[in-house]
């Protein structure tokens, strides 16, 4: 029978992770990543609030995209530079699809970067995907929020357009869309898209110049038909980078590093755990959730909503 970490294991795992060693922080994520992690998860993020963990000032940056984009290479180009430049922390989840989990080889071949290993201030890793194309996974939420508690900031890689992307701006704080020149991409995102627009876009690979300067031009045009649906918002912004010539690389960190959280967007917690019940009860359950919704009110925390929502699917039962 496998062992679940004790109280004392716990504290001492959530520490150790609190000081960016990896074999701690992989073994809590091992841990959360199981079927059957609910005790755990509860306990663990108890320990953390008593340890005084807290993950509110971290920022999530997702980056999403058409395979091959170089969102693996940029996002290395950005570690190292953020290494550099900020005393900070940064973790990085990479989702890969099931049909081709690389072993978190986040770095392209070409635009290799080397990270140093024994640096504790990155964490790099990699999460299967249930879906085709890079989507979220059930415990990708549990994860990011874990996370949090450690780092500065958490980047997410994911694959995909339209509704993956979707999926992770959810989570993230401020989510990108990378893409690359003709790629055909732009096309595919008017299609899918539309309704949901990614909070600024990078067009990587601008190094191939001519073919760079006319998707560029053809994105602001895109961009432009979008503006009624925007309600009002500024047009996103678009970001040039180069992960061959590393042009672009500093301003889009510089960006990342001054951005501030609209606080708006901390409403995902509900969101989860709608999700969650839906998962776990279907319809019927999110119909006792509405029901309930004034007793969730005074919840932050995941947790605390899980445990309310079964004790009301308990007394529920018993009658
Ligand atoms: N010319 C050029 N090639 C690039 C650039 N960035 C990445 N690449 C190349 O593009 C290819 C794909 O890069 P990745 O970083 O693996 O792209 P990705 O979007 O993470 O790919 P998946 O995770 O497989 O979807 C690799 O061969 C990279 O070397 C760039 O700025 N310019
Ligand atoms: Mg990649």
């Amino acid at each position: 029978m496998r062992r679940i970490p004790g109280t004392a294991d716990l504290s001492s795992l959530i520490s150790e992770a609190g000081n960016g060693e990896k074999f701690a922080l992989a073994k809590l994520i091992s841990e959360i990543e199981r079927e059957d992690s609910g005790e755990f998860r509860k306990a663990l993020f108890q320990n953390l609030k008593d340890l005084g963990f807290s993950g509110e000032d971290s920022k999530t940056i997702g980056f999403t995209g058409t395979p091959g984009a170089g969102k693996s290479s940029l996002i290395g180009a950005l570690s190292f530079e953020f290494l550099k430049k900020s005393q900070k922390k940064l973790s990085i989840v990479a989702i890969d699809p099931s049909s081709n989990v690389s072993g978190g080889s986040i770095l392209g071949d070409r635009t290799r970067v080397s990270l140093p290993a024994r640096e504790n201030r990155i964490y790099f890793r990699s999460q299967a995907s249930q879906l085709e194309l890079g989507g979220v996974n059930p415990h990708t939420y549990h994860v990011i929020r874990l996370l949090r508690h450690f780092f500065d900031y958490v980047f997410i890689e994911t694959v995909g357009i339209g509704q993956n992307e979707i999926e992770v701006s959810k989570f993230a704080d401020f989510s990108f869309l990378i893409l690359q020149p003709l790629g055909g991409d732009q096309v595919q995102f008017m299609k899918s898209g539309i309704m949901e627009v990614p909070d600024a876009f990078i067009l990587n690979k601008c190094d191939e110049v001519a073919l760079a300067n006319s998707s560029y031009y053809t994105l602001v045009t895109s961009l432009e038909f979008l503006k009624d649906t925007l309600k009002g918002k500024s047009l996103p912004k678009i970001f040039r980078t180069s992960v061959v010539n590393k042009s672009g690389i500093d301003e889009l960190l510089d960006f990342i590093l001054d951005f501030n959280v609209p606080k708006v967007k901390n409403n995902e917690t509900n969101l989860q755990i709608q999700k969650w019940i839906k998962n776990e009860y279907g319809k019927f359950g999110l119909k006792v959730f509405f029901a309930h919704s004034e007793k969730f009110k005074k919840f932050s925390e995941f947790e605390e909503f899980e445990t309310a929502f079964l004790d009301i699917i308990q007394s529920l039962l018993k009658d």
